[in-house]
């Protein structure tokens, strides 16, 4: 664990040198007219979820890597994420997947998240893969299968995944499904959709009244002609059809090159079903990299419509997570290299004029309306992020902290540099 005093220690030396730049940059937001202790705490509010199975090194089908010192169970993840969360005071969520997570002492994990200032964000079902005590095969899908008693196994783990969910003070269920085909003429369309929908209905049932169920489209892999539920438009037809309690996912990889994604944020806000939003980044399909690593002015872009929906609709906050993981990183670095991206987006979107750009937009001056936002796009507002945490009691860099701690190093040390992720 993280000593909050070798924090710091660490911050008194950079302080100056962060005031300087925070200094100037107050100014000239407050010159503005901006509201700089509103954005602070905005800023210092939000909390983005670790996904479980982030901490461990990621891979291809080619192969894996690991750093060594890796989780190797529950606690030791959780422990993982408090270290974030001490060096970056942002990643105060965990999101489980079951089965690779189930508690073997719920009290002693909720005792311990507790401590660490940790909660239980949305819990992951799996049913892209078989588990060692499957009855069934889910080769040829899940919830969507041909054969009933193959659907009835699926649903019952997803309600399991809620009753662990329950236990843990979980408040919503993410589904999603690898089932599709990946060949024309194997899937009757309509068929697998009106299954999927009965099957997804059953598990409605099983929500506590106060739970989401969050519904995750992906265009393509692991089947290549068809997904069940490959678009948002799929997902939100199940989920209106289902309820109130069903909204849909966004997964910031889950689609095709050039998907105008803030577009989708933003009408998925204005009818109040954007239930919750990954964060990652990609060059091509769903690559899971660095959020912010390849493409920055759109997570920019995506955040405006956050923003704007926050405050102009009655979208019920979604849940924020991390969905990356990668070969080549440490993934505690990447993690928290991926958490700054996502706040250096939120200030920027959070310090856009919407004000002079609804003026714009009224007046069809297409020019203003794109200066607007990229006024604030190349505002470097490092300077506001680090103070924001920095207030929070967390490091001035969370990244440079995490290497002059050893963390991994240490981590190795204690649990060897063949202990491997859990799950993966
Ligand atoms: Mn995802």
């Amino acid at each position: 664990m993280v000593d909050p005093n070798r924090v710091k220690a660490f911050n008194k030396e950079r302080l100056l040198d962060h005031q300087k730049h925070w200094g100037f940059l107050s100014e000239s937001l407050n010159h503005k007219g901006i509201d700089v202790d509103k954005i602070l705490n905005e800023i210092g509010d939000f909390q983005v979820a670790i996904p479980s199975w982030a901490l461990g090194t990621g891979g291809t089908r080619f192969g894996r890597f690991p750093e060594g010192g890796e989780p190797s169970n529950l606690v030791n993840k959780i422990k993982d994420i408090g270290v974030l969360h001490t060096l970056n005071k942002s990643s105060g969520a965990v999101s489980l997947h079951i089965p690779w997570d189930i508690p073997k002492d719920f009290t002693a994990i909720k005792t311990l998240a507790n401590e660490l200032d940790i909660k239980f964000d949305a819990v992951n079902s799996n049913t892209f893969q078989d588990q060692t005590n499957n009855v069934h095969s889910y080769k040829f899908g899940s919830l969507s299968h041909i054969d009933p008693e193959v659907r009835k196994e699926a649903i019952q783990h997803n309600k399991e995944v809620i009753d662990h969910g329950v236990e843990l003070g979980s408040k919503a269920l993410t589904v999603w499904l690898a089932d599709g085909s990946s060949f024309a003429g194997q899937h009757n369309f309509r068929g697998a959709f009106q299954r999927t929908l009965d099957s997804l209905k059953e598990i409605y049932d099983h929500l506590p009244s106060d739970w989401k169920l969050l519904i995750e489209y992906k265009p393509y892999e692991p089947n290549f002609y068809s997904m069940v539920i490959p678009d948002w438009g799929t997902s939100h037809l199940l989920a209106s059809k289902l309820g109130d309690q069903a909204s849909t996912l966004v997964d910031l990889g889950h689609h095709l090159p050039n998907t105008n994604v803030e577009q989708i944020v933003s009408l998925l806000m204005h009818i109040n079903k954007l239930g919750g939003f990954h964060f990652n980044d990609s060059k091509y399909g769903d690559d899971d990299l660095t959020v912010g690593a390849i493409k920055p002015y759109q997570l920019f872009l995506i955040f405006c419509e956050l923003v704007q929906g926050m405050r102009e609709t009655l979208n019920p906050e979604p849940s924020w997570m991390i969905d990356a993981s990668h070969n080549l990183k440490d993934p505690m670095e990447d993690l928290l290299q991926s958490v700054e991206s996502i706040k250096i987006a939120y200030a920027r979107a959070l310090i856009v004029d919407y004000n002079q750009l609804k003026d714009a937009q009224a007046q069809n001056d297409v020019a203003t309306s794109q200066s607007v936002l990229q006024d604030a796009f190349r505002t470097d507002v490092r300077p506001l992020v680090k103070e924001a945490i920095y207030q929070r009691g967390g490091a001035l860099d969370s990244l440079a902290a995490y290497r002059d701690l050893n963390v991994r190093k240490k981590l190795i040390a204690t649990r060897g540099l063949d202990s491997k992720s859990s799950g993966l």
